[in-house]
């Protein structure tokens, strides 16, 4: 690569941020050149004499569904199965941007994929309404549809380092993969609960999945009135069947399991149904035996992407970029700092816009590395106000065998040889 590559200039140019950055051994302040020399001597060739193969021959012919590059077959989702569960999780570490590719998409089935011919599909609307009505895909294709940009967490992300006594040696993929953004396409829930007609009495809607352990959840009506949608495109196109082919339920912000893929059923009631889904398997034990229900929001996280788990930094010292993703399900991301020295000191990050409700936002810091042991964290920041705790606090708040919602600040070890490992600081 020619030329030099400059970080971008910081973001927030306070007094303390400035002084911060002079007095910190760590973080480039200055453009720092990372592109390598063109060769000199007796049998130097100069840049640009040679002609690359490609450009030699005719190219290879195209494919009528686009396909990725054969040599990226390795970024591709890591399968993990417990309990009749298959989780599939997104390869963040190879992600850059802010749009989860519908390929990659990280995917949590209790039943497994079901295969479901949109032209045989149909949704009903029931319960406390005036009008129970019937959908098939060709009527709603005819309603107002809206484009959102929002993330999607499963409430277990995380979970290995949740539980696990010793921070376990995993990519970042295989540890927190369980969470991607994407831009769901389709039509509000008001429109179609509105037209069913809602009685005095309704205040609960219980979303019923086509798959065969029928996977139910029950929302207050109010928040689907608000929020909800039922997601028809992913990324422009329609569903993947892994996402709930041809329909799904998309609650903004609120934990994967309640955004019921395959959407057969909303049954309007006037009280939670405590389906086997919500009873068994997502609530969280408290430190004192309490248990907390409904706990519906994914609250504000973040993870470097860039260097993370199993990589190794190539051992030349000087320019490195810090890079990674924050999210909250309450909101915007307000704030991401990041710190080299396991929290002893943070420097504000530069958020990459738009920063956009409940979704991806990129973070980036110039770091300069001088071959030292570093470890690097993230603790982002969200418009309410919220912080990501330390894995001690998180962990003091919930009994020991708790791992839903964990959103604990995420730390990387990196060593002298550049070999970049899991670790909690
Ligand atoms: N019908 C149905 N909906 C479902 C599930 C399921 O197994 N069946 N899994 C849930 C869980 S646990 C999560 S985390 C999200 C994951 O959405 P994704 O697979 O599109 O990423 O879907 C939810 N919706
Ligand atoms: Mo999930």
């Amino acid at each position: 690569m020619l030329g030099q590559v400059s970080p971008p200039s910081p973001h927030g140019s306070t007094l303390q941020r400035r002084s911060f950055l002079r007095s910190s051994l760590g973080f480039a302040a200055a453009a720092l050149p990372v592109g390598s020399q063109a060769q000199t001597g007796p049998n130097a060739r100069p840049i640009g004499e040679a002609l690359p193969e490609a450009m030699k021959t005719p190219g290879g012919s195209d494919t009528p569904y686009g396909q990725p590059a054969v040599f990226e077959r390795d970024v591709v989702r890591s399968e993990s199965r417990a309990a009749g569960f298959s989780v599939w999780r997104s390869p963040l570490q190879h992600q850059r941007g802010t749009i989860t590719p519908n390929g990659l998409h990280f995917a949590t089935h209790h039943n497994g994929v079901p295969t479901i011919d949109p032209a045989k599909h149909v949704l009903m609307i029931h319960g406390l309404v005036e009008r129970p009505l019937q959908f098939d895909l060709e009527r709603l294709m005819r309603y107002p549809m809206v484009s959102r940009t929002h993330f999607l967490e499963c409430a277990g992300n995380s979970a290995a380092n949740a539980l696990s006594m010793t921070a376990l040696d995993h990519t970042l993929g295989d540890l927190a993969g369980e969470v991607s953004c994407a831009e769901w396409t389709g039509i509000p829930l008001s429109t179609l609960l509105n037209e069913a007609g809602l009685r005095p009495s309704a205040k609960w809607v219980v979303a019923e999945g086509a798959d065969g352990g029928s996977h139910s959840r029950s929302l207050p009506l109010s928040a689907l009135l608000k929020d909800g949608m039922l997601a028809l495109y992913q990324n422009g196109e329609r569903l993947r069947p892994s996402q709930g082919y041809p329909m799904r339920l998309l609650m903004p912000g609120w934990e994967g399991n309640v955004n019921v893929k395959w959407l057969h059923r909303l049954e309007v009631v006037d009280t939670p149904a405590y389906t086997k889904d919500e009873s068994g398997l997502y609530t969280q034990v408290l430190n004192n035996g309490q248990i907390e229900h409904f706990a519906f929001h994914m609250e504000v996280k973040s993870v470097i992407t860039h260097p993370s788990g199993q990589q190794t930094l190539p051992g030349v010292h000087g320019f490195y970029e810090i890079g990674g993703l924050a999210w909250s399900g309450r909101g915007r991301i307000a704030k991401v700092e990041v710190s080299i020295d396991g929290g002893a000191s943070w420097a504000v990050a530069q958020l990459h816009g738009p920063v956009l409700d409940r979704a991806f936002t990129r973070f980036t810091l110039p770091w300069q590395w001088r071959g030292q042991k570093a470890v690097l964290m993230s603790r982002a920041t969200d418009e309410m106000g919220h912080v990501q705790p330390s894995r001690k606090v998180w962990k003091s708040r919930y009994a020991s065998h708790s791992f839903n919602h964990y959103n604990a600040i995420h730390a990387w070890q990196v060593g002298r040889d550049g070999r970049v490992e899991n670790t909690y600081a």
